[in-house]
């Protein structure tokens, strides 16, 4: 659906979280313009239309600031009724989305994390890979029960629980690529997931947007090296 209004999206080509706004708007068929969030320093913009957490992403709409990237596709669904629905509309089925993105960020992406943050620490790197790898296990779960032997988790199309996942997809293949004989995304382990996220990079509303892993690793290297 053509845009009501006027959408901005202060971001950044790499940050999964903002990957998630651009992919609910994808979705809406909803035209935006990127502003790219440069860091250093933090924008005066940034820090003007989000002064409590100073994060991207942040979606601007008519002038209004929303953030944290999963309020702002909860409200583009809400906003854009046309065109796939991006939540479920069912009150059970909206929790249950809802409790597992809420795993997805306070366990799954709190592990990834570890595993930089580890620096040259094997021990507590190791420690931080197995959960994740294990961390998927449960997810795997949920994506059979949840899609129902469907593509994605919202089932034909992509949903609010393959957003808050399948934003992070380039950000485990970073993790693979910079620390070897690592395999998160694992066949043996979590085999609907692996062809899920086939599915979901494939996807229309994906695959423009969907940073290249060459790309994303180089700038990993750097941002990585400078946080540890
Ligand atoms: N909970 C927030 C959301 O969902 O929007 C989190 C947003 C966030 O952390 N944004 C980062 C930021 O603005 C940029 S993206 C970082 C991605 C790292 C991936 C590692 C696996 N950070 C600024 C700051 O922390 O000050």
């Amino acid at each position: 659906m053509a845009a009501t209004g006027e959408v901005k999206v202060l971001g950044t080509w790499w940050s999964p979280f903002a990957l998630r706004t651009i992919i609910a708007l994808n979705l809406k068929s909803v035209d935006y313009e990127l502003i790219e969030e440069t860091f250093v320093p933090k924008s005066e913009l940034l820090l003007k239309l989000n002064p409590i957490f100073k994060k991207i992403p942040v979606l601007v709409h008519n002038d209004k600031p929303i953030s944290e990237s999963l309020i702002t596709v909860q409200y583009i669904n809400d906003v854009w009724t046309s065109g796939p629905s991006i939540v479920p509309s069912d009150p059970y089925d909206c929790a249950i989305a809802n409790f597992w993105s809420y795993y997805i960020d306070d366990q799954l992406i709190s592990n990834l994390r570890a595993i930089s943050a580890a620096g040259d620490d094997k021990v507590a790197k190791k420690a931080a890979i197995d959960k994740v790898v294990e961390g998927l296990v449960p997810l795997e779960e949920a994506f059979k029960s949840i899609s129902n032997g469907k593509k994605f988790f919202g089932g034909d199309t992509i949903g609010y629980l393959d957003i808050a996942l399948g934003s992070f997809i380039g950000w485990f293949k970073v993790a693979e690529a910079l620390n070897e004989d690592v395999k998160l995304l694992d066949e043996t382990k979590v085999p609907n997931l692996v062809k899920w996220v086939g599915d979901f990079v494939d996807d229309s509303a994906v695959k423009d947007v969907f940073p290249a892993i060459d790309k994303l690793v180089e700038f990993a290297r750097v941002f990585l090296s400078k946080r540890t």
